[in-house]
């Protein structure tokens, strides 16, 4: 009897050696199966840099299977044949050889996971799709922490009780059963202005080597028309690599991680982020390891332990609570628009070409880089989505295309529940939304920008301060049931009619202005 030839399918964010469709695998019989496919890089319209990221990515991680002796069949997206979509070259590749099984982990994303059932029934061969364990809590855990109730009162999903229940699970920063330095969040020492001088840690660049060249290629000669620069090119782009970038971040930015995480200065996209949401997303980093050596620096005094509590919190609390809503409320999660909001995606998302100094930063560090820093995701940019009412599903786009972090399940609670408050409140306990000040606490953009940040009216105010009134008074219906919002609904009833009337005409203004005109309008 010859032996049974199981074909392993990895997608492209799954590139983990410990991925449970690995796990049993057998240089001598199984074979590892990879695709580009036309159909993944143009469905959603991805920054180049983001596609000859994780191509790149895939094409190292094929190369360090075959090192330990592997077989890989890998299609290249310029391969002669290449069907163009997961289905058919799975289906193919079964064929090709002579497989009796296929195994997968599942897919990150619905889009993909419904497809794969439907493979299932395609294929003649068994498809065994395994669970996702590169997450810490399955699908189940969460189901169950966010549907028991405690003690008979009904339950409160916020992240903070779900971060809770995630430290004592893993003993991350616990003693003793308590939470280290006696609380479990350092959030308010989060929250520093920057001083006008602070030396930034320089990073580690990683030069493309000969097979990213001829993936920038390959990007730049089919994905020309997309969104954003595709070089300069520095991710890393191998395991190793990504080893030696989570390590140069512990060593010499962790430190500081903390104090400045809602920071934002002009033409510093990093400042102290550790950038690692693309290295984790795709499979090059395992989020526990990051977690790990993280606390090792708090034990041995190299990182204090507002910056070390705040990272493990942005992972094991925020990274696994987002991907806990996705899975609990999609699919309709992803039509959520509790605020009615309709307004077309203006066309400067895509030029980064405002007057809005902020927007015009956040919107070209993006193009550039594929990368903004959470604050500027929320409070700039998300900040604007939402106070100038653009549809949520545009947004979402928008978000799923520009960033090289970005898939679905991270994506849309992020965008739908934190920054549009468009399920009405499942994510975010009230709407992030600001006026200028905010932004100019936090950065120094505001000092280089046509607007004046402490004007409230008028062609010279900042769109920010009669946006945001303007804001609470279009959804002041839904907005005055949310309990948080009480104070700031109380001013909003405070305000003189002349005031309001005021803040609508400059609001009306803005909308109609040449600024606000769509991509196709533009
Ligand atoms: P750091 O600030 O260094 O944080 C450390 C790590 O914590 C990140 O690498 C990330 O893995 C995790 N993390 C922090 N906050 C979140 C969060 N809210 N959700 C999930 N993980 C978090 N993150 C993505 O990975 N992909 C996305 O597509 C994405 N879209 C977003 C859209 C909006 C509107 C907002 C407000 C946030 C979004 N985020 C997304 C979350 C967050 O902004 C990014 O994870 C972070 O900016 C990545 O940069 P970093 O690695 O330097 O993060
Ligand atoms: C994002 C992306 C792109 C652009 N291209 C590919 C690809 O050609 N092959 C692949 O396996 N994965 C790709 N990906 C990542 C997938 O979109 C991602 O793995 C799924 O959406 C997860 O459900
Ligand atoms: Fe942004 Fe307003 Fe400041 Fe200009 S003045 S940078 S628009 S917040």
């Amino acid at each position: 009897m010859p032996e049974k030839r199981v074909l392993r399918f990895v997608l492209g964010d799954q590139l983990s050696r410990t991925i449970s469709s690995l796990g049993d695998a057998r240089p001598d019989t199984d074979v590892i199966f990879m695709a580009e496919v036309m159909a993944e890089a143009t469905s959603v319209r991805h920054h180049k840099k983001k596609i000859a990221f994780l191509f790149s990515a895939m094409r190292h991680f094929a190369d360090d299977l075959r090192c330990e002796g592997f077989t890989v069949d890998y299609l290249c997206l310029d391969a002669k044949g290449n069907p163009g979509d997961f289905g058919t070259a799975l289906a193919e590749a079964v064929k090709r050889h002579g497989a009796s099984r296929v195994v997968m982990t599942e897919p990150s994303e619905m889009r993909v996971l419904e497809a794969a059932e439907t493979w299932r029934e395609e294929l003649d061969v068994d498809l065994d799709i395994l669970a996702d364990t590169r997450f810490l809590a399955s699908h189940e855990e969460f189901v169950s922490w966010a549907t028991t109730d405690s003690g008979g009162q009904p339950k409160s999903l916020r992240m903070e009780y779900f971060y809770r229940e995630m430290r004592r699970r893993t003993g991350y920063l616990m003693t003793d059963g308590e939470p280290e330095g006696g609380q479990w969040n350092f959030d308010a020492e989060n929250r520093k202005s920057l001083p006008d001088s602070i030396t930034l840690p320089s990073r580690p660049e990683f030069l493309p080597d000969s097979m990213t060249r001829k993936v920038i290629e390959l990007v730049a000669e089919r994905f020309g028309e997309h969104f954003g620069d595709l070089e300069p090119f520095d991710y890393p782009v191998t395991r190793a690599g990504a080893v030696a970038y989570l390590d140069w971040f512990v060593a010499e930015a962790l430190v500081s991680f903390g104090d400045w995480q809602d920071a934002m200065k002009q033409g510093e996209p990093l400042l102290f982020h550790s950038h690692l949401s693309t290295l984790m997303n795709c499979g090059l980093l395992d989020p526990r390891e990051g977690c790990e050596k993280a606390e090792q620096a708090y034990r041995n005094g190299a990182a204090p332990l507002n910056a070390v509590e705040g990272f493990i919190r942005q992972i094991i609390g925020w990274r696994e609570f987002i991907r806990g809503v996705y899975w609990l409320k999609m699919p309709d999660y992803a039509d959520a628009n509790a605020l009615e909001a309709t307004r077309a995606l203006p066309g400067f998302f895509w030029t980064g070409e405002t007057a809005m100094n902020c927007l015009s930063q956040a919107i070209s560090e993006t193009r550039s880089n594929a990368y903004a820093h959470h604050i500027q995701r929320l409070m700039v940019i998300g900040n604007f989505c939402l106070i100038a009412g653009i549809d949520p599903r545009e947004v979402q786009e928008w978000f799923l295309v520009v960033y090289s972090d970005a898939y679905e399940w991270v994506e849309m609670p992020n965008v739908v529940g934190m920054a549009l408050f468009a399920d009405g409140g499942f994510v975010a306990s009230k709407p992030y939304a600001a006026s200028g000040a905010y932004i100019n606490k936090m950065s120094d953009y505001c000092g280089s920008c046509r607007f004046d940040v402490k004007r409230k009216s008028g062609e010279k105010a900042c769109p920010f301060n009669y946006l945001y009134w303007n804001f609470l008074s279009e959804n002041e219906q839904l907005l005055r049931q949310n309990h948080r919002m009480g104070l700031i609904m109380g001013s909003l009833d405070k305000m003189k009619p002349e005031r309001l009337d005021e803040v609508r005409a400059d609001s009306k203004r803005f909308f109609e202005s040449s600024e606000m005109r769509g991509w196709d309008e533009a």
